[in-house]
């Protein structure tokens, strides 16, 4: 007869899932994905829905591998195509993970636009999270989200733009992952590709100096990429053609600006980001078309 211990529980060799970060537009989700991660893998502006595509961002521990989802956040306003598809895609990225964070604002009281995230967490039926973000700064409606507490298996303070409680974050996640083997291999970071953070880098340079309505009207294609070989004057650079597409002729014409400043503009900003972003030399050149169909594609 062989004896078994079954006082103990067992802890597994690896831990390893898939964590959904979740929120309004703005919360902070992508902040704070890039600063779990070390290193930026998402996009972030002050504007609203600023991200668009489920981003994975990879957290290597020394027993697990937590895989943050990045999403993009819910939005109360006129309801549009690309709105609809950003939300159906939040919704999405809920239904294979292993535990829900919803990041909440507390710098505002929760509103419609968390209902509509607690909305999709009751959906989901996962495990969830919540952290309090921008816990930097005053937050007056602190008291008003821990309220909400019950509705969730953990609450916690936390900030993005200072790291503050982050790692704390990540071990009571960690903890809260199947058994299983790392998802990604010890080097990666991100799932997206280099085109796609290509065209990410252009793209928060859209948010950031064109008008308001600019980057719900455009989408960025990344055309060509190909390595320029050093010459007398000039030391290697990746070489990389952009399009930026528009949905009408007023947005082009906002975008190029006068006397093409605008576009001069947004293409040294986006360069200068793809740089820091790739770790290289970049030479870009950037173009603006009009596409009618382009809002179908968000
Ligand atoms: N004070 C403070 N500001 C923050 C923090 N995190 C994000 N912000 C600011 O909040 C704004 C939105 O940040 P994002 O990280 O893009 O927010 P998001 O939740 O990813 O937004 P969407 O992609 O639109 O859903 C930016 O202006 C950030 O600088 C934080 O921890 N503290
Ligand atoms: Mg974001």
């Amino acid at each position: 007869m062989t004896s078994e211990r079954t006082d103990l529980p067992e802890t597994p060799a690896f831990r390893a899932g898939l964590v959904a970060l979740v929120g309004r537009t703005n919360a902070g989700k992508s902040t704070l994905l890039n600063r779990l991660v070390g290193q930026k893998v998402s996009i972030v502006t002050p504007k609203p829905q600023t991200t668009r595509h489920p981003v994975h961002g990879v957290v290597h521990l020394p027993g697990a591998q937590v895989v943050f989802v990045d999403t993009p956040g819910f939005f109360q306003t006129h309801r549009s195509r690309l709105v609809d598809t950003l939300h159906q895609r939040a919704r999405e990225a809920l239904s294979d993970v292993d535990v829900v964070v919803h990041l909440a604002d507390a710098t505002r009281p929760p509103g419609p636009e968390d209902e509509m995230v607690m909305d999709a967490l009751e959906g989901a039926g996962r495990p969830r999270v919540l952290a309090l973000g921008k816990c930097d700064v005053p937050r007056p409606h602190r008291e008003a989200w821990r309220r909400h507490a019950g509705l969730y298996q953990l609450v916690l303070d936390v900030s993005g733009a200072t790291g503050a409680g982050a790692d704390e974050l990540v071990r009571l996640l960690a903890s809260r992952l199947p058994a299983s083997d790392p998802l990604y291999p010890v080097e990666d970071v991100t799932n997206a590709t280099r085109d796609f953070r290509i065209a990410e880098a252009i793209r928060e340079q859209v948010y950031l100096q064109a008008g308001d309505e600019v980057p719900y009207r455009t989408m960025v294609v990344v055309d060509r990429v190909e390595v320029m070989p050093a010459t007398a004057t000039t030391p290697e650079r990746l070489g990389i053609d952009a399009t930026i597409l528009a949905s009408e002729d007023r947005y082009q014409r906002m975008l190029i600006g006068r006397g093409g400043a605008r576009v001069k503009q947004l293409r040294e900003f986006s360069r200068r980001e793809l740089q820091r972003v790739l770790g290289r030399k970049v030479a870009l050149s950037l173009d603006i078309r009009v596409d009618g169909n382009m809002e179908e594609r968000g």
